[in-house]
This record gives structure tokens, sequence and C-alpha cells, in this order.
């Protein structure tokens, strides 16, 4: 019954920031899913008899690798495949089935905030024990083993049934179809107190929440209408479609940009909250007050004893290395350590894991904690709406209040998308070039203090990360940040982290671009951003 198939390696499935990224029709190639497949199985050892778990954001092509993936575990010798019913588990809710089952590890089909459909985005992603992305060394060997691959092994059987759970026996291997959502939901509850976010919601509260026509609306429609008693209608793109609905399931103020429009009208909603494709982003809005993801991270870590699973107190926090600097402000206060890492969640992993952090954020609308090993949306939300809860006021007042007590990290990311490779290159190689003639220049009345690429050293295992991006910081704690994309499937993308730091509560009511106007203008200078990508402004900024 197991059949092994002779295979050409393909020489392109390097994993970048969160797993293998590819257009559909590069993943629909001959064996380029199987390929993949088969070189992350080749890549670890001991899983023999163990569990793995395998579920995915239900985009366009999910369930065909789905099936795929099934029949390549039985004949690799899992012992058992936990499958979410209809192929969904969202990047949160796979990590926690990973530990909570203990499982060896898991397959997460998704390319997040990408555009779906048959000519837009597929990924696979392999999360090691903990739940987490796998670290480097495990991607390094699986790009290694894809490049020489020949054959691989699948059991020669029809498809499952994945709509129905319940269990039964696949070529010697058990296949388990779960209930994507109940653990997650269970988790959730132990983590923040419901009663008092359900009596928020039951005095007047409205939210309203957007999953983008992505995989968060059946966790959503549990957690905030169910259980928390919203009006029906409070979560809105609640069906996960195989292309988002045409839209890109990316929550940011250009693509949830109807919600926010929605929650900034008089009559709007109280509280908005969006979610991406595989539901481990989220963006927060309040009545008049976005929430930057920065500056989302340091307010719950400021606040994170009113929720019932933090009551202890945190033991840490960290950040890539681009996010705002605004939760490092709240470490140094909570006389708690604070770390900095390459972007991208696999980072994090070490560290939680060794208890030395408990809340994680990225700026890229990305926040987290120990409760699971990948950053998550939903669980962003609630703790928004648990902080709102306990201390009885807006997002507004807290964001406000939050600022005036530590000041406010002004911040921007400005993405250059689909700019031609050769250039995008070009104008990194020249800036490494110059990193070392910077400091002591001026630019305007913009001193550079300090410039490098950064280097990551894990406190853990002692792996070293090199080349994470470009910083170039100046006197007062304003800084520039240029990196390449990593998860982009055309062309590069670049993307420019501007950041100022403001003391005075007198000066916290700026626009934010406006603030940061005299950091941009040095930016394209030191860079040389518009002559070499030929474009006069970013694609997107947030
Ligand atoms: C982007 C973000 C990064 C995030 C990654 C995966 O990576 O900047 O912070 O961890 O996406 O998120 P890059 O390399 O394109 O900048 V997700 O929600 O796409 O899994
Ligand atoms: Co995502």
């Amino acid at each position: 019954m197991i059949k092994t198939v002779a295979t050409a390696p393909y020489q392109d499935q390097k994993p970048g920031t969160s797993g293998l990224r590819k257009k559909v029709p590069v993943f629909a190639q001959e064996n380029y899913a199987e390929n993949f497949i088969q070189s992350i199985f080749d890549s670890l050892e001991g899983f023999q008899g163990k569990t793995l778990v395998i579920g995915g954001d239900g985009r366009y092509y999910n369930r065909e690798v789905i099936q795929k993936a099934v029949k390549m575990a039985a004949a690799a010798g899992f012992g058992k495949v936990m499958v979410g019913q209809g192929g969904i588990l969202s990047t949160p809710a796979a990590s926690n089935v990973i530990r909570k089952y203990g499982a060896f590890g898991g397959i997460v089909l998704s390319a997040s905030h990408n555009p779906g459909g048959p000519t837009e985005d597929f990924g696979i992603k392999y999360n090691i024990g903990n739940g987490g992305p796998a670290p480097e060394k495990i991607t390094d060997a699986i790009f290694a083993r894809s490049k020489v691959i020949d054959e691989y092994k699948i059991a020669d059987v029809a498809d499952i049934d994945l709509d129905k759970i319940g269990s039964f026996d696949l070529a010697g291997m058990k296949v388990e179809v779960i209930d994507p959502v109940a653990d997650y939901a269970e988790l959730m509850e132990k983590l923040f107190d419901f009663s008092a976010i359900r009596a928020l919601i039951a005095g007047g509260f409205r939210v309203a929440i957007d999953s983008m026509g992505a995989v968060t609306g059946p966790y959503a429609n549990e957690i905030f209408e169910k259980r928390l008693g919203a009006p029906e209608g409070s979560v809105r793109n609640s069906t996960p479609l195989p292309d988002f609905g045409g839209h890109h399931p990316d929550p940011n103020l250009v693509h949830a940009k109807e919600l926010y429009d929605d929650v900034m009208s008089p009559q709007g909603p109280d509280f908005g909250a969006a979610s991406d494709g595989d539901g481990d982003r989220n963006m927060v809005v309040g009545k008049d007050m976005f929430v930057t993801p920065s500056d989302s991270l340091a307010i719950i870590a400021a606040n994170a004893t009113v929720a019932p699973g933090y009551a202890k107190g945190i033991s840490g926090i960290a950040r890539s290395m681009p996010t705002s600097a605004a939760a490092d402000r709240v470490a140094e206060k909570l006389g708690l350590g604070m770390y900095e890492t390459p972007t991208g969640w696999k980072f994090f992993g070490n560290l939680l894991d060794a208890g030395k952090v408990t809340v994680c954020g990225e700026e890229s609308f990305g926040t987290g904690s120990d409760h699971v090993r990948e950053k998550d949306g939903l669980w962003a939300v609630l703790f928004w709406l648990n902080i709102v809860a306990a201390r009885k006021k807006s997002v507004a007042e807290i964001v406000t209040q939050h600022w005036a007590e530590y000041g406010r990290n002004y911040y921007s990311r400005h993405d250059y998308e689909e700019v031609d490779t050769d250039a995008a290159n070009g104008l990194v190689t020249a800036l490494r070039e110059k990193l070392p003639s910077l400091p002591g220049q001026s630019f305007g009345s913009l001193k550079v203090t300090a410039a490098d690429d950064f280097a990551y050293h894990d406190p853990v295992d002692g792996s070293v990360s090199k080349n994470q991006g470009i910083r170039v910081l100046f006197e007062g704690g304003s800084r520039v940040v240029f990196r390449l994309s990593g998860t982009g499937t055309s062309g590069a993308t670049l993307r420019v982290y501007v950041e100022r730091y403001e003391a005075d509560p007198a000066k916290h009511g700026i626009d934010t671009q406006e603030a940061l106007s005299d950091l941009i203008t040095v930016a394209d200078e030191i860079a040389d951003i518009r002559k070499r990508t030929g474009r006069d402004k970013p694609s997107v900024i947030t």
C-alpha cells in the first residue's frame, strides 16, 4: 500500500521568514508539494509511531495538499495524524493542538496574509514539538534536502473524509479529524476573564470583529458571539473562503480600512479588530484610536496582570528588532528582561521555552505569549477586551495614558512591494557598504550615532543569525531600519521602519507621518530608495 515515487528536485524550496511560500501554479507543479513534505520528513528524526498535526487556513489548494500530507505521513511511519475538520486549523490553534496532545510536530498550510486563489499564494510550514515554527537549523536542513531529493513515499489509498469528525485507520496509521475550534476556545477561556468581558458587552460595549473571509471566522463566532454574548453579526466575513473573497486577508489600515472607518464613524462600534489569513495577526482599533502593534505589545505587557492567565506577572518581553522600543520602556520600569530578536516568530521559541519571556510581539500586527508558540490574533483581541473591561476605560484613554507615563514611540512602516529583485539587492548592498561611514554624519538636525547590520546571538542555544536588517540609529533614540521581506512571492519587497521617541505628552497628538517626516526623508537619502526602486512613494504605509 506504500508507494515509492521517483522525483526530481526543485532548487527554489528555501523556507523564508515563515515557511515556504509560492504561487499556487508553482506548488501545483509535478511533485512540488510532495518533494517539500518529504524533505521535511527526511530532515527529522525519531517520529516513528508519533503524532503529526496537520491543518491550514482554508485557502485554495489547502485540501489537496492536506490529502497528500496525510498519506505521506502514513508512509513515513507516523503513528497518528490529527487534522482539523475541513482541513482547518488557525496557526495559533495548530500550535496549541501540538502542545496539548504532545505531538511530535505539525504541518501548517498557509501563506498567512497573502491573497489566495488559483493564481495567488500558498505555503507550507513545519512546526516542532513545542508548537512553534522550526528553527533555522531545521529549515536549512529541509532546504538542503529539497535540492537533492530523488524519491518520496506515499500511501496509495483513497482520499480521506476531511469533513467528518472521528477517527479511522489509514494504511496502519490512525487519523483523527478534530474540531478545530474547541481546544483553542477552551484555552482562551482559561487565560482571560470571560465573565468581565461578557459583562462589558452586555453593558452595551459594541465590538466588531472582521475575520476577513479567512480562518478565524469559526473561532471568532464561537468565542465572541457564543461564549461572550456579542450580538449576532458582530463577527464579519466569518466564512473561510478559498480566495478570502478576493481580498488581502491582512489586518492593517490599508486592507481592513472598512472596519477602521466604521469604528471611527460616530455611530460605529466602540471596538474593532481584524485577523489575517491564518489567524496569527491582529489589528486593534478603538474609537478615535488605532493601536499600533508596537504599542499594543507594550500596553499588554504593562497591563498583563489584569488577565487571570497572567495574574502572577510576566517574566520578560521579547520583540523583533524592527518593532518599536515602546515595550523596552515597560520592561525597564517593571525590572524585566527585554530581548530583541530577528523578524519572524521562530526566534521567540527558545526564549519562551526557557521561561525568559512571557509576551512577544512584532510590528507586523503580531502579538503572543507563552500560551502557544505562535503569534495569536484573537488572543491579542481578547487581551485588549480584558484590559478595557478591567480598567473600565476606553482604548483611547488606555493608550494616551500609557504614552503620558512612558512617552510615545511614533512608528510607521513603509513597504515598497514587487520591486525588481536586482534593484532591491543592489540597494541593500550599497547600504551595507555605507554603514561604516554613517556614524557621526548629520542629516539636517539628525545625527547618526550608530549603524549596523543586525546579528542575533540566541542566548539559549548560542546560534547566530546574521544580516537580519540594517539599522541606522540617531541621537535621541530615533531610528530607521531597512530589510527585505522574506514572505513575498513576486519580486522583492523593501521594508523601511521609522521610529521616533517623544517624551513630552504635549507633543503626543501629532499625525504619525508628520511626526516622522524628517526621518522618512533621511531614509530615502541614505538608501537612495526613489532612484534605486524607481518608486516615488511606498505601496503600503502602516
Ligand atoms: C512578515 C513580517 C514578520 C512576520 C512574517 C510572518 O515577514 O514582517 O514580522 O513574522 O511576515 O507573518 P517579512 O519577512 O515579509 O517581513 V505571517 O502572519 O505572514 O505568518
Ligand atoms: Co499570519
